[in-house]
C-alpha cells in the first residue's frame, strides 16, 4: 500500500519483528488464584475509574527517575546511539530500562523550556519502546490517537535533534507529521479517530494482499475511547475482522479523570488474578495441543465470555462487537508489554491489548498534579514579572461570567467535553457539582444532549475549544438549530492559537455558526465585553455562541462595554469605516490611531453581535467611502462575507467592502503574534490593507 503520495516502504523482515525469530507464546503469570476467586469478587461498581485501574494492575516502577540521578540527567548516553527503531532490538532489557529513564528526563527538559504535551508522553514511553521492538515501522504501521503521545516515537524514529525547536515555527511538530518521517502516517491532534484510519489501512492492505506481511498498531488511550468515532470504528474492526491490533493505553484520565464505565468494567474484570490466570492455563492447554488446540482456540473467545456470563461479569464489550481482548498488561514493564503483544500479532483479526500506564509516570510533579497530571506544560514567558499578578484570561473571564450566571439561574447547567481545566469549568464544578455533566471526549453527544437538556427547561452551557467544535456543526445546526432550543456555545480558543498547529486553530467557527440559521453570534472585544455577554446569550432564548481567544484577555480601552445585541462605535473618521470583529478591535484601534498619522481618518466598531447586526451600525458603514472589516477567522463565508451581504442588502450602491481573515489555508504552527502579523492581522497589517483599499477608491 502507498497511501497518498506516501513512500513505497521496503518489507524487509527483522529478528526481532513479530513474524521471525520471536516467541509467540503469552508470558504466563505465577498462579495466585482460583476459579473461585472469580466467583467471589463483589460488583460494586463504586469508586472512581482511576482508581481501579491503579489497582487493577501493580505497576513497575521502573523508569521513574526523579530527583534525577546526576549520571543520566546530563548524559542521554544510550538515547543518542538510537537513530531507528532497529536499534532497540539490540538492547537488553536493562538498558532499555536506563533509556526509558534517559528518555524521561530528555522529555522534561525539553517540554519544561519549550512547552508541549508531557505527562502523556510520560506515560507512554515503555509502552512506545515495546510497540517499537516488536514491531517493524514503517513496513508495520504504527497509528496515534490524538498524537499527543508520540513524543517517545519521535525520539525512537531519529527526530532527538528537533526537540529544540519542539512545536516552534519551522520546528518539529508536537504532533505526529508526514513530512517530518515515513514513520508517520496521520496528521492528527482530534482524538477518537484512529481506530477509522486503522480500519481503511487494514482495508487498503487486504485490497493489495500485504495484510498477511504487514500488521497496524493503533495506540488509543482510554480518553480518546470515549469518542464516538472510536466506537464506530470499533465496531465497524469487530464486524469486518480486519487484522488490526489496538492498543489501549489506559492511564484512567483525559485531562480529569476520563468519563466512561466501559473502562472500569474492564478494569474491575481484569483485576481479577482468578479470571487472568484461567483464560492463560486455557491459552497454555491449547498452545500445548498444537493444530488441534489452534482449531479449538477459535472458540476461547466463546468459553470465555461464557464463563465471565457465569461469573455475572460486567458485559464483554470488545468481544460482544468482535474484536478479541487480552490485558490488562503493566505499560511500564517493557518485558511484560512485549510479551503481550508478540503474542497479540499472532492474532488474525482485531485484537485490543489493554495496557495500563500511569500519566507522568516517573516525575513526580506530573503524577501529583490532580488536575490534569501536567498534560500538557505552559512555559511561563520569561518577560512576565515573577512577583506581578499573572494577568487575567479570556477563560478566567468566561468562568466569573458562568458563575454569575449560575448564582442568578438555577437551571443554568455546564457541559464539557473532557476538558474541564482548559475550558474554566473547574470552579463551577467545584461549587455547582450538580449542574456540571463532562460527557468524555464526545463534543456531538455534548451538543444533542445539551439540546435534549434545554427541551426539559435547563439553560445550558457548552463550555469547547472553537476547533473541536467542528465536530460538532450537524448537531448545532439540526439538534439545536433547527429546533430552536436555548444552547449557548461557549467557544474558547477561537482564532489563531499558535504552536499546536493547523488542527488547533479556531478559524472555522464564524463561518459554521452564521450558517446556522436563528442561531446569534457574539465576539466580545474584551475580557469585560466577555462578561457582559454571556447573561446576554442566555437572554436571547434561542441557540447562541460567544466566541472569544486564547490567551491573556484585552481590556475595553475605555473601561466601557456595550449593551444586548448592538454594535459599538469607538472612533469617528470620515474616510473609511472599519467593523472589528472580537479581539480585532485592538489592532484595528492601533492601525486607525497609524492612519490618522498618515491623514487617514477611519470610524472604527466594535461589531460585538455578528448576528445579528445592529441595523445603527450598518446604516453608519455605508455613509463611508470605504467599509473594512477586520476578523481572526476565514475570510470567505466568514463575518465579512456575512457583513457584506447584509450591506448590499440595505444598499445596492454600497461603498466597497474590503474583508480583512484568515486565507483558506491550513496554517502552520509558530506563536500566534507571528501568524498574526504574517497574515497581516496585526496593527501594522491592518494598516497597511485599509490604506491601499482607500487609495484605491480615490483613484
Ligand atoms: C475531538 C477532541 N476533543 C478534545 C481534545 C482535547 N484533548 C487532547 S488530549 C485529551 C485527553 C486524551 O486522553 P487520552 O486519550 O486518555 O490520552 P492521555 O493524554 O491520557 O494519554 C483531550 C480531551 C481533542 N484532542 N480532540
Amino acid at each position: 500500500m502507498t497511501p497518498g503520495d506516501r513512500p513505497h516502504v521496503p518489507h524487509q523482515e527483522h529478528d526481532g519483528g513479530h513474524g521471525q525469530g520471536a516467541e509467540q507464546t503469552p508470558r504466563l503469570a505465577p498462579d495466585p488464584g482460583t476459579e473461585d476467586e472469580l466467583q467471589g469478587q463483589g460488583h460494586d461498581q463504586a469508586g472512581t475509574h482511576q482508581q481501579q485501574v491503579l489497582e487493577a494492575v501493580e505497576i513497575s516502577h521502573a523508569g521513574a527517575f526523579w530527583p534525577p540521578d546526576p549520571t543520566t540527567l546530563d548524559h542521554h548516553m544510550l538515547l543518542e546511539t538510537i537513530g531507528s527503531p532497529a536499534d532497540l532490538r539490540r538492547m537488553s532489557f536493562a538498558d532499555l530500562d536506563r533509556l526509558a529513564v534517559e528518555m524521561r528526563s530528555f522529555i522534561v527538559d525539553k517540554v519544561t523550556r519549550l512547552g508541549g504535551h508531557l505527562g502523556s508522553n510520560l506515560g507512554a514511553v515503555e509502552m512506545t519502546l515495546a510497540i517499537h521492538r516488536v514491531f517493524d515501522s514503517p513496513k508495520d504501521i504504527v497509528l496515534w490517537d490524538t498524537g499527543h503521545q508520540a513524543y517517545v516515537h519521535k525520539l525512537v524514529t531519529g527526530r532527538q535533534a528537533g526537540f529544540d525547536q519542539l512545536k516552534q515555527e519551522g520546528g518539529l511538530s508536537g504532533y505526529p507529521n508526514r513530512s517530518e518521517s515515513e514513520h508517520d502516517w496521520v496528521e492528527n491532534s482530534h482524538a477518537s479517530t484512529i481506530l477509522s484510519y486503522a480500519h481503511g489501512m487494514a482495508t487498503a492492505l487486504h485490497h493489495s494482499g500485504e495484510d498477511k506481511t504487514r500488521r497496524i498498531v493503533a495506540v488509543i488511550g482510554d480518553g480518546a475511547m470515549t469518542g464516538g468515532m472510536a466506537f464506530e470504528g470499533l465496531n465497524n474492526l469487530g464486524h469486518s475482522g480486519r487484522r488490526v491490533l489496538i492498543v489501549l493505553n489506559d492511564n484512567g484520565r483525559s485531562y480529569a479523570p476520563t468519563i466512561s464505565r466501559l473502562s472500569t468494567s474492564i478494569s474491575k474484570l481484569r483485576m481479577r488474578p482468578g479470571y487472568r490466570n484461567m483464560r492463560n492455563r486455557i491459552e497454555r492447554a491449547l498452545a500445548e495441543m498444537g493444530s488441534v488446540g489452534r482449531l479449538a482456540d477459535a472458540g476461547l473467545n466463546a468459553l470465555t465470555i461464557a464463563i465471565r456470563e457465569a461469573a455475572a461479569d460486567p458485559i464483554p464489550f470488545f468481544e460482544a462487537l468482535g474484536v478479541r481482548y487480552t490485558g490488562p498488561f503493566d505499560g511500564h514493564d517493557i518485558e511484560e508489554m512485549e510479551e503481550a503483544l508478540r503474542h497479540a500479532a499472532s492474532h488474525d483479526g482485531p485484537i485490543v491489548v489493554h495496557v495500563r500506564t500511569e500519566k507522568g509516570h516517573g516525575y513526580p510533579p506530573a503524577v501529583e498534579d490532580e488536575e490534569q497530571c501536567l498534560h500538557d506544560f505552559k512555559v511561563v514567558s520569561p518577560s512576565a514579572q515573577v512577583d506581578a499578578p499573572a494577568p487575567t484570561t479570556w477563560t478566567q473571564s468566561f468562568t466569573r461570567a458562568l458563575l454569575s450566571a449560575a448564582e442568578t439561574d438555577s437551571k443554568v447547567v455546564a457541559i464539557t467535553a473532557a476538558m474541564p481545566g482548559p475550558t474554566g469549568l473547574l470552579p463551577f464544578q467545584a461549587r455547582f457539582p450538580d449542574r456540571f455533566y463532562d460527557v468524555g471526549i464526545a463534543e456531538q453527544h455534548a451538543v444533542t444532549s445539551a439540546a435534549g437538556m434545554a427541551m426539559g427547561g435547563l439553560r445550558p452551557i457548552v463550555a469547547v475549544y472553537s476547533t473541536f467544535f467542528s465536530r460538532a456543526f450537524d448537531q448545532a445546526n439540526l439538534d439545536v438549530g433547527l429546533h430552536g432550543l436555548p444552547v449557548v456555545f461557549a467557544l474558547d480558543r477561537a482564532g489563531i492559537t499558535g504552536d499546536d498547529g493547523p488542527s488547533h486553530h479556531g478559524v472555522l467557527d464564524m463561518a459554521l455558526t452564521l450558517a446556522i440559521p436563528g442561531m446569534t453570534v457574539l465576539a466580545p472585544s474584551s475580557a469585560e465585553e466577555l462578561e457582559a455577554m454571556i447573561p446576554t446569550a442566555l437572554a436571547v432564548g434561542g441557540p447562541a455562541v460567544v466566541r472569544w481567544p486564547k490567551g491573556e484577555a484585552h481590556h475595553s480601552p475605555d473601561g466601557e462595554v456595550g449593551s444586548g445585541l448592538n454594535g459599538r462605535k469607538l472612533r469617528s473618521g470620515t474616510d473609511v469605516c472599519i467593523l472589528a470583529i472580537g479581539r480585532m478591535l485592538s489592532p484595528s484601534l492601533e492601525a486607525a490611531e497609524e492612519l490618522a498619522g498618515r491623514g487617514i481618518e477611519a470610524s472604527v466598531w466594535d461589531v460585538r453581535s455578528v448576528k445579528p447586526l445592529d441595523s445603527r451600525m450598518l446604516h453608519d458603514a455605508v455613509g463611508h467611502p470605504v467599509v473594512v472589516t477586520v476578523e481572526d477567522g476565514v475570510r470567505i463565508g466568514g463575518a465579512g462575507s456575512h457583513i457584506d451581504a447584509a450591506l448590499a442588502q440595505l444598499d445596492e450602491t454600497r461603498p466597497p467592502v474590503l474583508t480583512i481573515g484568515t486565507p483558506l489555508e491550513y496554517i502552520d504552527q509558530a506563536k500566534p503574534a507571528s501568524i498574526l502579523s504574517r497574515l497581516g492581522l496585526d496593527a501594522a497589517g491592518i494598516a497597511a490593507s485599509v490604506e491601499k483599499a482607500v487609495e484605491a477608491n480615490s483613484r
